[in-house]
């Protein structure tokens, strides 16, 4: 530590993406000031790194707000929830008008606009921002989302764009300015439900291709690694290659074999899926992607007993040879088709949000903010980006791109999911997806027939596809129609 010397930031919570972020933004030449709730985190961080690069040990947050220069820019690395507005609540009485706070943690956007409005009304600043990528990416350099106003950004785009990863396709930083309040944190929620989706897919091909074509884990991380160097190339591909291909030490057999089969989640899946029924977007391969690993870890005992006691009704199919090519190409198919709608349905609750909540979000920037540094990095990304280059398409499968691949997809997408669901292979993304997709491109929806029971039942009125205007049956009456202009309420 150097006396007197000013820090240009400081993290506050130094547990792993805190430490991590505090040596990556020392490491970029930045001085760091460093403080946690206790101080044997601060202690061993400078015991094990203190050499990446200049760091003011603080042991209060006094000491802390005192060692950084103006305007402060002061990082919460904190437990996301109460533990966040705790350290606002100690920060805020010691700090200046035009100082900034920065929640880098997983924090749900409706919190970061309270917490922005509430700090606002007091002349400081407050930054949502969200980090992905996990501790490696935090050390090495994250994909970062920051929202709150464009003044903040001014004080520290900078520093985070020199912390981010870097795109491999043009070195632009994975880091851009967002939008207002918690447009940050809604846009790392949305890549989160996205890898949820993204993952789960990737389970789906595998249950097939074992189950149907009964290629082994170890031949499969080949498929996987070839996959990897097309379309499909992306870092989780990527880590399901290495991941099937591990054998237990214990048992000799395949590493995922011993794995309990029970998916677990933080949350961010969930708030996604919320935040599509909240604002009407029909984010359907996201949400199935969080039941399917509630269904996964839902009481043993009931999946035993529904195991052992419900009838599986299969439908006989014609055979699939051990590790038939062609089988295998159709799920690669299917699964690309489907994660393309995942990104899709992601990039609908964007536009979405940006218009409920007054956010102008640049979604083809968005898209290269995901290129590096995050979980759902991917080849992809590229071709999005390049699809809301320019006008954004009413839905992102409509972009010239999309439009021609699934030409070519759609037929393997049938095949796959007519034979899961024979087979009584659960596909939940694989299916949800087609039938969005399906959904989509269907001249006329049953949704009629669901406005005419609406009527029935609640005389909700519906709309006529020859005549403007609201109507109603009168169901209990004469069963003539009636313009709902004209109903008097008694
Ligand atoms: P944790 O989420 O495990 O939080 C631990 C830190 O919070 C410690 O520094 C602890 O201080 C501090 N803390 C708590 Br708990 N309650 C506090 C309070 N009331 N006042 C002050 N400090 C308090 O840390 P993490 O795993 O590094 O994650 C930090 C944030 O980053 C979270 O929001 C997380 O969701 C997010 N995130 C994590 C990852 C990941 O891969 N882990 C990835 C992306 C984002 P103490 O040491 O005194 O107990």
């Amino acid at each position: 530590m150097t006396e007197n010397k000013k820090a240009q930031i400081g993290v506050t919570g130094l547990a792993v993406m805190g430490a991590n972020l505090a040596r990556n933004l020392a490491r970029n030449g930045y001085t760091v000031a460093l403080h946690n709730r206790s101080v044997e985190k601060t202690d061993a961080l400078l015991a094990e790194h203190g050499a990446d690069g200049d760091f003011i040990r603080t042991e209060s947050l006094q000491e802390l707000v005192d060692s950084l220069e103006s305007p402060r820019r002061i990082l919460i690395m904190v437990k996301a929830g109460a533990p966040v507005d705790a350290v606002i609540e100690q920060l805020t009485p010691l700090l200046d008008e035009g100082d900034i706070i920065i929640d880098g943690g997983n924090s749900h956007f409706p919190d970061t606009i309270r917490r922005e409005r509430a700090l606002a009304e007091k002349g400081l600043h407050f930054v949502g921002v969200g980090v992905s990528g996990g501790e490696e990416g935090a050390l090495w350099g994250p994909s970062m989302m920051p929202g709150g106003s464009a003044e903040s950004y001014k004080h520290i785009g900078p520093m985070l764009e020199k912390i981010a990863a870097k795109a491999p396709q043009d070195g632009a930083p994975c880091c851009a300015w967002i939008s207002t309040d918690g447009s940050g944190h809604f846009v790392k929620m949305v890549h989160n439900g996205i890898e949820y989706a993204d993952m789960q897919v990737i389970g789906e091909a595998y249950d097939l291709l074992r189950s149907v074509a009964g290629i082994e884990p170890a031949e499969q991380a080949e498929i996987f690694k070839t996959w990897n160097e097309g379309d499909l190339s992306s870092y989780l591909i990527e880590i399901t290659a290495e991941v099937l291909a591990q054998v237990d030490a214990k048992t000799g057999k395949p590493l995922v074999d011993v794995i309990v089969d029970a998916a677990g989640q933080k949350g961010t899946g969930l708030w996604t899926a919320k935040a599509g029924l909240d604002l009407g977007s029909p984010v359907s391969a996201i949400a199935e992607s969080v039941f399917a690993r509630a269904l996964s870890s839902s009481e043993r005992e009931q999946r035993e007993q529904a195991q052992r006691e419900l009838p599986a009704g299969l439908i006989a199919t014609t055979g699939i040879g051990a590790g038939d090519p062609e089988f295998v190409e159709d799920v690669r198919r299917a699964l690309f088709a489907s994660k393309l709608v995942a990104y899709a349905q992601g990039m609908d609750l964007l536009t979405r949000a940006g218009k409920e909540y007054g956010w102008d979000l640049k979604l083809d920037t968005i898209a290269s903010l995901w290129r590096a540094g995050c979980i759902i990095r991917a080849e992809l990304l590229g071709d999005i980006m390049a699809a809301y280059a320019d006008e954004a398409p009413a839905n992102m499968l409509l972009a010239p791109a999309f439009k021609n691949l699934m030409e070519e997809l759609v037929p393997s997408w049938r095949r796959v999911v007519a034979k899961a669901t024979a087979l009584g292979i659960p596909v939940p993304v694989f299916a949800s997806a087609l039938s969005y997709y399906d959904g989509l491109r269907r001249d006329r929806l049953p949704a009629s027939l669901i406005q005419g029971q609406r009527d029935f039942f609640g005389a909700h009125t519906y709309g006529r596809i020859d005549e403007e205007g609201a109507f109603h049956t009168m169901w209990s009456g004469d069963r003539s129609e009636v313009n709902a202009a004209d109903i008097h309420v008694h």
